[in-house]
């Protein structure tokens, strides 16, 4: 299904030749680190080298396979064709130009499609994916529950970093979905703070954002958790990013306007008097990469859709003192959000 799509944009002496290593991923459903999609009207081959050979082989239906031993394996397949176009953001300017001279004389182009096209396709989700995505979440959250009884005053932010990508990865998480955060009480106010050596104290708020790779999908999930008993200041806070957070989910709809969204929790807390604090986007989708379309910001004026995985995370961070974040992923539906993320929100305290 998702070949003719593409096949349909292409005029009869176009090819596009893909080799982003997701937009690879995302056609064929086979992870390999090199390899090249030649799309043609009535054709689409992939072309990989020895290492993935067999494998790809046995795995990939949708297309046919080719062993890659060369440009010119390519260049078989180019009768007819008189312009190849290249993904825009995924090619550097030295391969391009490699490129151009082995396929001479065909014409190599840079082009808004595919990329266009393939980020609107992976921005609906099939079952297939949200499956994968709703395990991603799942093993986030085993690590998460085993990080509530590991965390206490004492600990290093980096300790409990690593803890976290351990139970990801015993729990059958292929790699993490980007560096694990963790960040404690005044450092939580660098939304997207690296843990080090500092010692977790009594008193202290700890931001842990993290996620995990199941079938290639990303999890996105954080938690604030507060060690010892929270401040009624601490509260205040808390409670106000968790009421921005509940009235976004709650506002989830298919054809909402993705800033309308930002706007929800963003007028919040800036009733609650946190507005300035609130200094990123409340949001994003996630798929194969862990920020793609739609991008939930107050400049995205693109329409919410069925099949879209968003997450919704407002934040809170007053410099030299603190910072909050409390953030959700899951899919948008008729009916709103269903929501991937299953963890406690209520402010939990570490005793
Ligand atoms: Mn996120």
């Amino acid at each position: 299904m998702k070949f003719p799509v593409l096949q349909k944009l292409l005029k009869n002496d176009d090819a596009f030749l893909i080799f982003g290593e997701v937009s690879r991923k995302y056609l064929t459903c086979f992870s390999s680190s090199d390899g090249y999609l030649l799309v043609k009207k009535d054709e689409a081959c992939f072309f990989v080298d020895a290492r993935y050979f067999e494998d790809a082989q046995k795995k990939i239906d949708s297309c046919e396979v080719e062993l890659f031993d060369g440009f010119d394996r390519i260049k078989r397949h180019l009768d007819g064709t008189k312009n190849i176009i290249v993904e825009s953001n995924y090619v550097t300017l030295r391969q391009f130009e490699k490129l151009k001279g082995v396929f001479s004389p065909v014409a190599v182009n840079f082009g808004d499609e595919p990329d266009g096209e393939l980020q609107r396709m992976r921005a609906i989700k099939s079952e297939d994916e949200i499956a994968s995505l709703k395990t991603a979440q799942k093993i986030a959250e085993i690590a998460f529950d085993e990080a509530l009884r590991f965390l206490k005053a004492g600990v290093s932010e980096n300790a409990v970093a690593a803890f976290i990508e351990y139970v990801m990865r015993k729990n059958g998480g292929e790699k993490l979905s980007f560096d694990t955060i963790v960040v404690s009480g005044a450092s939580g106010s660098v939304p997207h703070g690296v843990p080090g050596e500092k010692i977790i104290s009594k008193g202290e708020f700890v931001t842990m954002d993290f996620g995990t790779v199941y079938g290639g999908y990303h999890s996105d999930m954080t938690r604030t958790v507060v060690v010892g008993r929270a401040s009624e200041r601490q509260r205040n806070i808390y409670n106000a990013v968790l009421e921005a957070q509940e009235k976004a989910i709650k506002a989830v709809k298919p054809g909402l306007k993705c800033s309308d969204l930002d706007k929800v929790a963003r007028d919040h807390l800036s009733e609650k008097g946190f507005g300035e604090f609130f200094t990123h986007s409340l949001g994003h989708g996630v798929g194969l990469e862990i920020h793609e379309a739609p991008t939930v910001s107050a400049k995205c004026d693109r329409l919410l859709e069925c099949g879209n995985v968003i997450t919704v995370e407002p934040g809170v961070y007053i410099p030299g003192e603190l910072g909050v974040r409390i953030e959700d992923f899951g899919l948008v539906t008729e009916n709103g959000f269903d929501n991937f993320t299953k963890a406690d929100k209520n402010l939990i305290e570490i005793v």
